[in-house]
């Protein structure tokens, strides 16, 4: 009997360690949140250069959304506006742009903005895009967190980062 109390007395006092132990669990419970919280990464960011007295620019990046999401909207210091355009050609042959109020990213699958088709516009532009320097993007999603791309300005007339194969021609060393 009295070896049976101390077992009991012995069972509560671990009982209570373990209720006490698990007080602190609520508020480590976020850090565990964000794998299931939707994200966009973000890929290969760039722009191209633009001529001395240019007032517009464009950028070009990868998006892969976690979940289902949409871009909407971006903002840079760099201009007084970024805006999401994308170019189509007409069927007279000629190529033009549209300001599109936002961007669908399927769950999962990369979505590619690059010249002739989506782009981020930069417009009023406060000073050229220059290669070599790089230039801040805000990006905002319907569902994720906002991201900031650090975005390099590559030569103008650059096709893009590494997707056209750099045969021996670094950054910068070419105008
Ligand atoms: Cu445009």
């Amino acid at each position: 009997m009295f070896h049976k109390q101390i077992l009991a007395t012995t069972a509560g006092l671990v009982a209570l360690a373990a209720t006490a132990a698990a007080q602190p669990m609520p508020t480590s419970m976020p850090t565990s949140m964000p794998k299931s919280m939707p994200m966009v990464h973000v890929e290969h960011p760039w722009a191209r250069a633009t001529p001395p007295h240019a007032s517009t620019g464009a950028v070009y990046l990868s998006l892969t959304a976690s979940a289902a999401d949409r871009l909407t909207g971006a903002s840079t210091p760099a201009a007084a506006q970024a805006e999401l355009h994308e170019s189509s050609m007409t069927a007279a042959g000629v190529m033009q742009m549209r300001p599109v109020d936002g961007l669908d990213l399927p769950p999962g699958k990369t979505v590619t903005l690059a010249p002739e088709h989506y782009h981020l516009m930069l417009t009023g532009l406060k000073a050229p895009l220059v290669a070599g320097r790089t230039i801040a993007v805000h990006l905002t999603f319907a569902h994720a967190a906002p991201v900031d791309v650090t975005v390099p300005v590559l030569r103008a007339g650059a096709a893009g980062p590494g997707g056209a194969k750099p045969m021996g021609d670094m950054p910068g060393m070419k105008m």
